[in-house]
């Protein structure tokens, strides 16, 4: 009856919908669900035209004449077989066995995951990777892997762009047949921010190599070995390689940090190894390896691990390439670079600076230097594209040296010190880090814990506190809940404990836990969270993919799904256009399915009338629409 209802409506007939109507018209919900996808992009378009995109205001807009990005010409339609192929045919093992064959220096590029989380605040679209995705296939099939699923990218493709993270990869997946796909994978975190139940981490692991990852990289933000199993044993359990890794920091030639010296580093490799590591991952979150320091602690790992080892640095110091080449020299297997127009700074080492830097050396890496800078361009257009998410740093700093901060949260602290006020103390707060991490005995700062140390930092900073005053037991110090909940034990334990002193004091009286915060979590009921999910949402199917998605992030998840039963699949948008809406005249091709191309051309943007509505005029694959917004702007 609703529907009928809707059907005789005259604003229905005219074509003529706008989100307030249906918000205040709840009985014709169905209606609503049965909007086409075409209309649903029409309302997002015109919503963005005339409001902005949240995430874009006052912030800096791309140059007026950017480029319009075109991806690399495929050199053959038949890719060379790559590593993917390896890994397919003979399993993980033997693929581990193949890197250590191999004399070229392998290399992993970053540019889809850390390279635009290192610079651009993780907000680069599915849309961006997909198009440069067969080119990579054809035109770079040498490569060791692809990193371009896990991290941040998981939390902020659902809250920020709109679009599902997992269609992000099995659309990567296809486009690259030949090469070997990499996530990083946050142990007992998943991709969150938090330790998950045992039985949700052995889902999410299923579900990552179903649809389409190769490589996990499992890490643990306190490298607590014990806390990196139940994720690691899936990973191995699905056939997948698994690249059980360290996590660098400190110094391991400075004497006053003895608590992460050359031993420590070898015990972890070759606790990880027992663990089932098929290769091993150095990760410095931060860039703090030193060349020297990597000549020392490469040749260690080689000769007293004996897996191949896989490294991955950040150049916040500007000083990554001589540390991947002195990496090379002590015979490291595989690094992680970046494409040139998105390297550097926060993020890798500069990718064809390193190909052009080992050719025709005994390590040359085989790939060919022209494709490199041809994918370079392309990234260069797109990466114009983002200006509203780029940092603002102008140059490398050793500062780096002094905070630690890992290149993936650099810029995202910067932010936060931002809104609130304190930009101009950034150096205070970068201090104050330093401060923070000796306070809670020196840790390891990755995500998740690397979070932590910044919350409680920027409070002090704002609030004015010392180290002295947080430590001082008669001085009343509100800490932030992520600290709290860190010194109880529910992130994990960092090498020797928390330190006693302070953790009474921030706990005040209650209990902390020593053991794996996994092995108390009660396990999650996944079909009972399925039909419970499935009823909240009026019946819509709930797949493992979703289910997956819900798990990590309830209410990211949530929020998701109902914007998208508003907008539709705004995936399939321009980044241009999604970020900044249409100009009248403007025309694009929008394909919201294989071989499903919508042409749409704006013709106009009526002024907003007395009751702050504004009509936005379309043409739809040659058809007049109308698409009536609330003027919020
Ligand atoms: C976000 O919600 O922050 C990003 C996703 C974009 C959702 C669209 S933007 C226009 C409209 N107004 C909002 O506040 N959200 C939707
Ligand atoms: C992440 O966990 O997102 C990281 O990049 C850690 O370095
Ligand atoms: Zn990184």
């Amino acid at each position: 009856a609703f529907v009928e209802n809707l059907l005789k409506h005259p604003t229905f007939l005219n074509n003529e919908y706008h989100t307030k109507f249906i918000d205040e018209t709840p009985e014709l919900f169905d209606f609503k669900k049965r909007r086409d996808r075409a209309t649903k992009i029409l309302t997002y378009i015109s919503d963005i035209t005339v409001n902005g995109h949240p995430e874009t205001a006052g912030r800096p807009k791309p140059h007026a004449d950017a480029r319009e990005p075109v991806a690399p010409k495929l050199k053959t339609d038949a890719p060379q077989p790559g590593t993917r192929n390896i890994l397919e045919e003979f399993g993980p093992e033997a693929l581990a066995d193949w890197m250590l064959e191999q004399k070229q220096l392998l290399i992993t590029d970053t540019t889809m995951r850390d390279g635009h989380q290192s610079l651009l605040a993780t907000r680069m679209r599915s849309i961006d990777m997909i198009n440069a995705a067969p080119a990579y296939a054809a035109n770079l099939p040498e490569l060791f892997s692809m990193e371009c699923w896990g991290g941040a990218t998981f939390d902020v493709s659902y809250r920020f762009l709109q679009e599902c993270p997992w269609q992000r990869l099995r659309d990567l997946r296809q486009r690259m047949p030949n090469l070997m796909t990499q996530m990083l994978l946050r142990g007992a975190n998943g991709v969150g921010y938090t330790n998950y139940p045992d039985n949700v981490v052995q889902f999410f692991v299923k579900q990552a190599a179903e649809t389409g990852i190769d490589v996990f990289r499992v890490f643990d933000s306190l490298n607590w070995v014990d806390n990196m199993r139940v994720a690691m044993d899936a990973v191995v359990a699905n056939n997948k390689v698994c690249e059980g890794t360290i996590c660098y920091t400190g110094d391991i030639q400075n004497p006053e940090r003895a608590k992460y010296d050359l031993k420590y580093y070898v015990d972890m490799g070759k606790d990880l190894k027992a663990a089932g590591a098929h290769v091993l991952g150095l990760k410095d979150m931060a860039g703090l390896l030193k060349p020297a320091a990597a000549r020392i602690l490469i040749k260690a790992l080689k000769e007293e691990v004996g897996l191949p080892i896989h490294f991955h640095t950040h150049d916040t110091a500007g000083i990554a390439c001589a540390t991947i080449l002195a990496a090379s020299e002590a015979g490291v297997d595989a690094v992680d670079c970046a494409m040139d127009a998105l390297s550097g700074n926060t993020s890798q080492a500069t990718l064809g600076t390193i190909v052009e830097a080992l050719a025709r050396s005994d390590r040359d890496t085989g790939l060919d230097i022209g494709a490199v800078r041809e994918m370079s361009n392309y990234w260069e257009a797109v990466r114009g594209h983002y200006a509203a998410f780029e940092s603002g740093l102008q140059a490398p700093a050793s500062e780096v040296y002094l905070h630690e901060m890992p290149g993936g949260q650099f810029t995202n602290l910067k932010a936060q010190a931002r809104s609130l006020g304190l930009e101009e103390r950034w150096h205070e707060v970068a201090e104050m880090y330093s401060e923070v991490n000796k306070m809670f005995g020196d840790i390891v700062k990755v995500t998740p814990s690397s979070k932590v140390v910044g919350d409680m930092a920027l409070m002090m900073v704002s609030q004015n506190l010392t180290r002295a005053d947080v430590e001082n037991p008669d001085k009343d110090v509100a800490f932030p809940d992520s600290v709290i909940d860190m010194m109880k034990g529910n992130l994990g334990q960092p090498p020797g404990g928390w330190p006693k002193k302070i953790q009474k004091k921030i706990l005040k009286g209650e209990k902390a836990t020593i053991d794996r915060p996994g092995l108390h979590a009660k396990s999650v009921d996944i079909e009972k969270t399925r039909k419970d999910l499935q009823a909240q949402l009026d019946g819509k199917e709930i797949d493992d993919e979703d289910l997956n998605g819900y798990l990590m992030y309830p209410k990211v998840f949530l929020d998701y799904i109902a914007r998208n039963q508003t907008y539709g699949p705004v995936r399939t948008l321009p980044t241009m256009n999604f970020f900044y809406g249409m100009k009248p005249g403007e025309e694009i091709s929008v394909e919201i399915d294989p071989g499903v191309t919508l042409e749409i051309r704006c013709q106009a943007i009526a002024e907003t009338n007395a009751e702050g509505e504004a009509k936005v005029f379309f043409e739809l694959n040659g058809q007049p629409r109308i698409v009536r917004v609330q003027d919020r702007s």
